[in-house]
C-alpha cells in the first residue's frame, strides 16, 4: 500500500509535503496564507494519522484471529503527552515530516509545540499505562486499552503569588485529529433503583434490575503506533451520553425539566478527572465514573468473543483482563453480572470465568490510600453488584472459616465488607478475591504487600502473588525527548538498544574513552541549557547551566519528602551565608509537580518552595552559587525537557512508602545520578546501577517500622542537630513570608510534633549523603562515568521488560521475538 504518488500513503518528503497541503484544504478548509500554527499541526497530524491506518486496520483485523489471546488493559487513568512526535519516532516518519514541514516554510518543532497533551491521569499510574500501551504495541501482542474519555483531564497549574491555582485543561479545545469517534460502538449503562425477582414460565429464578437511570457510552478509538513493528494498538476511552430515549415515563408525568436534568448528568459521568492520587471521601460521580467504564469495556469484551465462539465459559481464552489497581475492581462483580444475569451462565460456571480472566495491580501500600465506598452509596448507585458482592463475600469467607477455623478477627479482616465504624465495600478485597493473581510494581513493594496490607490473602493463596517491576517506554522518554543522548549512544553501539536495552551495557567499555565522555557532557551540557531557557522563560529566573542541576518532579506528597529537599537547601543557603568560602558547588535546585486541590499541607509546600526561592535567588551573598526553581505546571510535555537535562534525581520518599516509582527510572535512563533512599524501585536500581553509582542515604524499611514501634520524637532531632534547628526556626520566623511567622506554622508543628514520615529523622543522614554528592560533582570526569554507567545498567527498567514478564507470569500470553529490522 505504500506507493510513493499516494496522497495518504506515500511517505517520501514530496509526498508527505502534498498530504499536509491537502489536509490544510480538505480537512481544516484553510488556504496556506492564512492558516494558523494549529491549522499546520492538524494537517501534519491528519497526514500522519492517514498513515498509521494501514497497520491499524491490519492489527485490528489480525486480533479477531481466534488463536490468539487479546490483553485488556483496564485504567481510569492513561496519561499519554503528546502523540505527534511519539507517532514520528514510533513509525519511523520523522525524517520525511520535518523536511515537508520545512519545504513549507514551517518548523517542525513549532508544530509539535502546538499539541494540547491529553493529561488523562493523575501521575505515575496513569503514565505507567500509557507506557505499557507503547511497549505492547512494540511487542506485537494484541492489546486493547481501556478507560474514559475525561473532556476536562488533570488541571493546568499555574503559580500566583507562590501559590498554586488550579485550571480547567480544556484539551479538545481545538478538536483532537487522533482520535476516531465510533458512534455505532456504544452500550448501555444502568445506575441506581433496585432490584426485583420474578419465577419465569419454566419456574427459574430471574433476577431484575430496575435503574432509574440509563447512560451510554460512546467508543472513542486513539491508534497507538508501536516502534517499527507495523502493528498498531488500540486505546479504546469512553464518552458518556444520555440515551437518546431517555426517561419517558417522566416524559409522560409532564417533568420535561426534570427529564432534561437527567441528560445533564449523564453527561457528566465523563466530564472530568478527579485530581487526587489517592481516594478521599467516597464521591457518588466517581464511583459512578469507575462503573461506566468498567460495564461499557466489558460488555464491549463480550461482543467481541461472542463473534469468535457462542461459549462464554471460555471467556479467558480470548481475554486477559488488568485491573490497574482497584479503580476497575468493579469488574469482579460486573463481569459476574453479565454473565449470570445477562447471559444465563450458572454462578460457579461464571466464577470461573470471571477469576480466571481478571488480574490486579496493587500500587500502593499506605493504608489510608486503600479505596474503600460507603455501602450504603454503593447500594444506591449499583443494588445489584451489592448482591454479587454479598454472595461472593458469603461463598469466601466460607472458604475462609474452614482454613482458619475459629479465626473471626482474620474473617473480619478478609471480608469485602469493612463493619468496624461504619460500613464499606473494600474494593482491594473485592480485587483479590476475584483475581486470579495479584501482584506488586518494585520487588520491595511486593514483598510489602505480602508482609502487610495483604498479609492475610497471601497466607491463604500464596501462589496468587508474583512481583512485576515497572518500566518506561525508551521510545518516548530517551529517542523522543534526549535525542542528542539517543544518537550518541547509536553512534556507539547501533541502534539495537531501542528494543534491546540489554545491549545499553556495551556502553560501558566507552566510560573510558575520553573523547566519548566529553561528548556525553556535551550531549547533557545542551539539556541543560535548553531546560535553562525554558526556566527563564516561564518563572524569569535565569540559572546556570554549569551549575549542578538537582531535580525533584513528581506529584506533591508528604511522603515523597519535597520537604525534606527544602531543609537541605536551608541548611546550604546558611552555611554559605555563615562560611562566604564554604566549598559548596553551585546548584539550581528545580522542583515540579501538582498537588491535590484539598490536600492544603501540599499546596503549602509549593508555597515554601517559591518563598525560599524568592529569598535564596534575590540573596546576593549566595548569587552564582544556589538558585531554586518551581518549574510550573509538571506534565509529561515538560518532563520531556526536563529529565533530559537532570545531574541529580531526587527519590527521597520514606522507605516502605512509595511503591515503585518510574521518575526514578526516567532520570536514571537520561545519564541523571540518583539521590535515594531504599524504596520502590530505587532498591533495584541501585544493585543494576552499581552501589558506587547511586547516593544512598535513610532509613530502611525495617528501620522505619522499628522507629516508628519504639516511638519517634521528632522534636528530639530537632533539639539534637543544631543545623536542622536553624533551617526549621528560619521558616518560622517569618524570613520567608515577608514576616508572617504564621503562614507555614501548619507545615512546621507537623513536622516537629507528628512528622509521619520522618523527614527530620533523614535529615542527617541526607545531608551527609549530599555532601558525597557535592564532592563527586566536583569530578567531572568520574562524575560523567557514573552518568555513563547508570545508562549503560538501565536495561532493566524497560516497559518492554516489565509488559514480558505480564505475558509469562499473568496473562499466559505469548511472547514474540522482536520485530526484525
Ligand atoms: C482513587 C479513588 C478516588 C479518587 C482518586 C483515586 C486515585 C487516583 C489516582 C488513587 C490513586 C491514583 C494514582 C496512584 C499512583 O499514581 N500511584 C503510583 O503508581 C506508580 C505506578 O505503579 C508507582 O510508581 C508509584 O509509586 C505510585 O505512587
Amino acid at each position: 500500500h505504500t506507493q510513493g504518488h499516494d496522497p495518504r500513503r506515500g511517505v517520501g518528503t514530496a509526498a508527505m509535503n502534498r498530504a499536509i497541503l491537502d489536509h490544510l484544504h480538505f480537512t481544516m478548509a484553510r488556504l496556506p496564507a492564512l492558516a494558523s500554527r494549529n491549522d499546520w499541526y492538524m494537517a501534519l497530524s491528519h497526514a500522519v494519522r492517514d498513515r498509521m491506518l494501514d497497520d491499524w486496520l491490519a492489527s485490528l483485523h489480525h486480533f479477531r484471529n481466534k488463536e490468539l489471546k487479546v490483553v485488556s488493559y483496564l485504567s481510569a487513568e492513561f496519561l499519554l503527552g503528546p502523540h505527534l512526535g511519539n507517532n514520528l519516532i514510533n513509525t519511523g516518519m520523522w525524517d520525511a515530516a520535518r523536511d515537508a514541514v520545512e519545504s513549507l516554510g514551517l518548523r517542525l518543532e513549532d508544530l509539535l509545540r502546538q499539541e494540547e497533551e491529553p493529561g488523562l491521569g493523575n501521575g505515575g499510574l496513569g503514565r505507567l499505562a500509557a507506557c505499557y500501551l507503547d511497549s505492547l504495541a512494540t511487542l506485537r501482542i494484541p492489546s486493547i486499552g481501556y478507560g474514559i474519555r475525561y473532556e476536562f483531564g488533570i488541571f493546568d497549574q499555574l503559580i500566583r503569588d507562590g501559590w498554586q491555582v488550579e485550571t480547567a485543561d480544556k484539551w479538545l479545545k481545538f478538536g483532537n485529529p487522533w482520535e476516531i469517534c465510533r458512534s455505532e460502538i456504544a452500550y448501555e449503562v444502568k445506575m441506581g433503583g433496585h432490584t426485583e425477582y420474578h419465577h419465569d414460565a419454566d419456574g427459574r429464578l430471574a433476577i431484575v434490575w430496575l435503574p432509574v437511570k440509563v447512560i451510554k457510552g460512546v467508543a472513542y478509538d486513539t491508534p497507538i503506533a508501536g516502534y517499527r513493528s507495523r502493528i498498531t494498538g488500540l486505546l479504546r476511552l469512553w464518552k458518556s451520553e444520555a440515551v437518546e430515549s431517555f426517561n419517558f415515563q417522566a416524559f409522560n408525568a409532564g417533568e420535561y425539566y426534570h427529564a432534561v436534568d437527567e441528560k445533564v448528568v449523564s453527561e457528566s459521568i465523563t466530564k472530568v478527572l478527579y485530581p487526587n492520587d489517592e481516594p478521599g471521601v467516597g464521591k457518588l460521580l466517581r464511583l459512578a465514573q469507575q462503573y461506566f467504564f468498567v460495564s461499557c469495556s466489558l460488555q464491549d469484551m463480550i461482543r467481541v468473543h461472542l463473534l469468535r465462539s457462542p461459549r462464554l465459559e471460555e471467556f479467558d481464552q480470548t481475554f486477559a483482563v488488568q485491573m490497574n489497581d482497584t479503580h476497575p475492581s468493579l469488574a469482579v462483580a460486573e463481569l459476574m453480572r453479565l454473565l449470570v444475569d445477562e447471559h444465563g451462565l450458572g454462578w460457579d460456571a461464571a466464577w470461573k470465568v470471571t477469576r480466571s480472566t481478571l488480574a490486579y495491580t496493587n500500587h500502593t501500600l499506605l493504608p489510608e490510600a486503600l479505596e474503600k465506598w460507603p455501602l450504603q452509596l454503593f447500594a444506591n448507585l449499583l443494588p445489584r453488584h451489592l448482591e454479587i458482592v454479598y454472595e461472593i463475600n458469603r461463598r469466601f469467607l466460607d472458604e475462609v472459616s474452614r482454613a482458619y477455623p475459629g479465626d473471626q478477627a482474620r474473617l473480619a479482616r478478609m471480608s469485602l465488607i469493612e463493619e468496624t465504624g461504619g460500613k464499606f465495600v473494600r474494593m482491594a478485597n473485592l480485587a483479590s478475591v476475584g483475581s486470579h493473581a495479584i501482584n506488586g510494581v518494585a520487588h520491595l513493594h511486593t514483598e510489602l504487600l505480602k508482609e502487610t496490607v495483604l498479609a492475610d490473602f497471601y497466607q491463604m493463596t500464596p501462589e496468587k502473588f508474583c512481583n512485576v517491576t515497572n518500566g518506561v517506554t525508551p521510545r518516548r522518554w530517551v529517542l523522543l525527548s534526549n535525542p542528542g543522548l539517543a544518537w550518541l549512544i547509536s553512534e556507539s553501539i547501533g541502534e539495537e538498544w531501542v528494543t534491546a536495552p540489554e545491549k545499553l551495557r556495551e556502553l560501558e567499555c566507552f566510560a573510558s574513552d575520553p573523547s566519548f565522555l566529553s561528548a556525553w557532557r556535551g550531549v547533557k551540557d545542551a539539556n541543560k541549557r535548553a531546560l535553562a531557557a525554558a526556566i527563564l522563560e516561564r518563572t524569569g529566573v535565569a540559572v546556570d547551566p554549569e551549575s549542578l542541576f538537582d531535580i525533584q518532579v513528581k506529584r506533591i506528597h508528604e511522603y515523597k519528602r519535597q520537604h525534606l529537599n527544602l531543609l537541605h537547601i536551608l541548611t546550604l543557603y546558611h552555611r554559605i551565608k555563615r562560611d562566604p568560602g564554604a566549598q559548596i558547588p553551585p546548584r539550581t535546585f528545580i522542583f515540579g509537580g501538582k498537588a491535590a486541590p484539598g490536600y492544603f499541607m501540599a499546596k503549602l509546600i509549593i508555597k515554601l518552595i517559591n518563598s525560599v526561592a524568592e529569598v535564596v535567588n534575590a540573596d546576593p551573598e549566595v548569587a552564582g552559587r544556589l538558585k531554586v526553581v518551581f518549574f510550573p505546571d509538571f506534565n509529561v510535555t515538560n518532563g520531556q525537557l526536563i529529565y533530559p537535562a537532570a545531574d541529580l534525581s531526587e527519590q527521597i520518599s520514606t522507605s516502605g512508602k512509595e511503591a515503585s516509582g518510574t521518575g526514578n527510572m526516567k532520570f536514571s535512563l537520561n545519564g541523571a545520578l540518583t539521590i535515594g533512599t531504599l524504596d520502590g524501585a530505587n532498591v533495584e536500581i541501585r544493585e543494576e546501577v552499581g552501589e558506587e553509582n547511586f547516593f544512598l542515604f535513610g532509613l530502611n524499611a525495617t528501620e522505619v517500622q522499628a522507629l516508628k514501634k519504639s516511638g519517634y520524637h521528632p522534636g528530639r532531632f530537632y533539639e539534637e542537630d543544631w543545623e536542622l534547628r536553624e533551617a526549621i526556626d528560619a521558616v518560622r520566623s517569618g524570613l520567608f513570608s515577608h514576616g508572617d511567622a504564621g503562614l507555614f506554622q501548619p507545615l512546621v508543628d507537623h513536622l516537629l510534633y507528628d512528622d509521619e514520615y520522618l523527614a527530620l529523622a533523614d535529615y542527617r543522614s541526607y545531608l551527609e549523603c549530599q555532601e558525597r554528592v557535592s564532592t563527586a560533582f566536583r569530578q567531572r570526569e568520574l562524575w560523567s562515568v557514573k552518568s555513563v554507567l547508570n545508562v549503560a545498567r538501565m536495561g532493566k527498567f524497560s516497559s518492554d521488560r516489565s509488559i514480558r514478564e505480564y505475558c509469562e507470569k499473568i496473562w499466559k500470553v505469548p511472547i514474540r521475538p522482536p520485530f526484525p529490522h
